[in-house]
């Protein structure tokens, strides 16, 4: 599929599983995707800070009775109980589901340690126009399409991350095992919105990993930073490729290459926008992922993931 990048840029995408692309982006547009990923991110924790207030009031209030009623101790072993019998994957989509559909944030997980892998929020090229422009760039489409060898590509969707100082390292893991659909033609852009070093928490990659990883093994993104290398034992002899890069810089990953991050141990925040795309054409595989409950249910495997206003044409060629 002919395309803006070069063929020897397609092939090392090909082989390595990720590809980091400079000059992509004006100085003009970094500025304003940068700005607009920060308000909207505020936005967002504002808003469901609002909506999950009457809860937790709510839950205070049942722990008080509880308490009152079954005393301190029983209470305590129930709520260490939760987390692990819930996991902080679950934590991460009820918290997503009250508010928001599948568009909610990772800032009130069953487990305290996921909230400080990064700020994470989905879904604000919904609500932000800056950054549905960047999302829906054709010119960014074009390039996803290439690297895949297709020629359509839809938004799967997109998240606004930040690593804020201190914030914990992002694990090992990979995105596409995760997804509503299992297709190799499916990738991440990861957006560097700051310049990012291996002391800010940049990306590293296990080179070619996309070509042996299935789509049953998921480790998720928690305390064991090399939980998916026990999933594959055989990735430990690989040497992972740190990415430090400028900000502006986009990163392709696959979606089944492996990829971690480090934690932020600089002063400032390591802001990223990242959008994952897919084939036009994909089928739906009975995971939920970052669905909202109702598309969840609406929803039969095999259906197409093509309805335009959830998932967005970015490019076509047909
Ligand atoms: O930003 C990070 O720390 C990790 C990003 C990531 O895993 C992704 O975009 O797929």
């Amino acid at each position: 599929m002919p395309g803006p990048l070069t063929q020897s840029q397609v092939s090392q995408f090909e082989r390595d599983g990720f590809l980091p692309v400079e000059g992509l982006l004006s100085n003009d547009e970094l500025e304003r995707f940068r700005e607009s990923a920060a308000q909207a991110q505020a936005r967002r924790l504002q808003v469901v800070a609002e909506r999950s207030a009457p809860v937790d009031r709510a839950k205070r209030s049942l722990k008080l009775a509880l308490r009152a009623a079954i005393g301190d101790g029983v209470v305590d072993r129930v709520r260490t109980l939760i987390p692990r019998l819930l996991g902080a994957q679950v934590g991460r989509q009820l918290v997503a589901e009250g508010a928001w559909g599948f568009e909610g944030t990772n800032q009130s997980p069953s487990d305290p340690f996921y909230a400080r892998v990064y700020l994470q929020v989905f879904g604000l090229a919904r609500e932000d126009e800056r950054l549905r422009s960047c999302a829906l760039d054709p010119r960014l489409g074009q390039i996803a399409a290439q690297l895949l060898s297709v020629d359509a590509v839809r938004l799967y969707h997109d998240q606004a991350l930040t690593k804020r100082p201190g914030d914990h390292y992002t694990a090992w893991h990979l995105d596409a095992p995760f997804w509503s659909f299992s297709s190799s033609r499916a990738l991440t852009m990861w957006i560097a919105l700051d310049d990012v070093t291996p002391e800010s928490g940049c990306l590293s990659y296990l080179p070619g990993t996309h070509l042996t990883a299935s789509y049953d093994r998921k480790a998720q993104i928690s305390k064991q930073f090399d939980a998916l290398l026990d999933l594959y034992p055989k990735w430990r002899a690989l040497t992972p490729v740190q990415v430090p890069c400028r900000a502006g810089t986009i990163v392709f990953h696959h979606g089944l290459t492996a990829h971690s991050a480090g934690p932020n141990t600089t002063a400032r925040d390591r802001r990223a926008f990242a959008c994952s795309f897919m084939a036009d054409g994909v089928t739906f595989n009975g995971q939920r992922d970052v669905m909202s409950l109702s598309e969840f249910h609406r929803m039969r495997v095999g259906d197409r993931l093509d309805d335009d206003a959830r998932y967005p044409l970015v490019w076509s060629a047909r």
